[in-house]
């Protein structure tokens, strides 16, 4: 496995300098920030992603993520011109070194959570979303803002988008997505790059919202639309893991034995009685998934994609972006080097 770490480039309080002082870390994951969906990444940006990380030791080869314009997903008249642009943008990264691409087919909002400093009883502060609070929301006729939302939108045009994709559907949905993988993935096989399609977060329709990257069939369904390696999954255990129903280990193994799997995001989640949903340390007997039988699933099938260490605690005092301090992040990052150490000893 190639052991990365998401960046948020210059304006990330972590910096290059630090990730790469975690033991066996390789690969960064970053994008150019500040340019809107649909629009090209300037070459000079990417240019600059690569040398900075040159300059610390790393390589620059996972881009997370080259958003899908909300005119992709609904299908509408700029479609054919977005495509292009995206196109275009997996050329362009793909010349600066990049192999894998992530993106998500999440409409309108990226993760859902209602608060994103809850605090534990050890003092530590997370993500959570919980459904009491969830459930008293209605975007149709509330002002409501979610951590985690596009603050771009005026309320009136999510509205608006609300409306659209509800008359979309589900099957709309899936029918955006197929014209979306047939006119991306022939332009990333030619450049040898892997897209990794992230799941829904979490993997069940909020507000009405149709979501279908959420469970092993529809998995299935997107895997058989394209039957190429460069139609891969970007495997995130935590956003899969809300869901109870998904047999995390069973579906790791799976993917990873069909050769589908480019990217894993991992980390642990533990699921409330309600189905609400607390992020937690990576230690498996700190929440619902068994990280241990993950990393097990990939090592017998000969994993050899990238893996990065998702979502941490916020801890010892660290302040910045919820979910993405350095701390917890590195001690997810030396757990999954232990596991995958442990694993592949075993095996030999
Ligand atoms: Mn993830």
């Amino acid at each position: 496995m190639k052991l990365s770490f998401r960046w948020y480039g210059e304006d990330d309080p972590v910096s290059l300098e630090y990730i790469r002082q975690i033991p066996g870390m390789r690969s960064v994951v970053t994008a150019v920030y500040g340019v809107s969906p649909g629009q090209v990444w300037p070459e000079e940006a990417l240019a600059r992603l690569k040398h900075q990380c040159d300059a610390n030791g790393l390589v620059f080869d996972v881009v997370e993520s080259i958003p899908v314009s909300e005119d992709i997903k609904l299908g509408t008249e700029k479609r054919d011109e977005h495509l292009a642009v995206y196109c275009e943008n997996i050329r362009r990264c793909a010349r600066h070194g990049v192999k894998c691409i992530t993106y998500n087919f999440m409409p309108v909002f990226d993760w859902t959570r209602t608060q994103l400093d809850k605090q534990a009883p050890d003092g530590s502060t997370s993500l959570v979303m919980y459904w009491d609070q969830l459930r008293s929301l209605d975007p149709l006729t509330d002002d409501i803002q979610l951590p985690g939302w596009d603050a771009s939108y005026t309320q009136q045009e999510v509205r608006q988008l609300l409306c659209a994709y509800g008359r979309l559907g589900e099957e709309g949905l899936w029918r955006n997505l197929e014209v979306f993988l047939k006119a991306v993935i022939p332009v990333a096989e030619e450049c040898g790059v892997l897209m990794a399609l992230h799941p829904d977060d979490p993997p069940y329709s909020i507000f009405g919202l149709p979501r279908i990257i959420t469970c092993e069939e529809n998995l299935d369904r997107v895997l058989g639309i394209m039957d190429s390696p460069s139609n891969s999954l970007c495997f995130c255990t935590g956003s899969l893991g809300c869901a109870r129903s998904n047999d995390i280990p069973a579906m790791v193994r799976k993917y990873s034995g069909m050769g589908r799997i480019g990217f894993m995001h991992m980390r642990n989640v533990k699921i409330l009685s309600d189905g609400s949903f607390e992020e937690c340390a990576h230690l498996s007997g700190c929440g619902s998934l068994d990280l241990y039988e993950i990393v097990k699933a990939l090592v017998d099938t000969g994993f050899d994609g990238y893996v990065r260490p998702d979502h941490g605690r916020m801890i010892w005092g660290e302040t910045g972006h919820p979910g993405y301090g350095l701390y917890d992040r590195a001690l997810g990052a030396a757990y999954i080097n232990g596991l995958f150490e442990a694993c592949e000893k075993n095996l030999k």
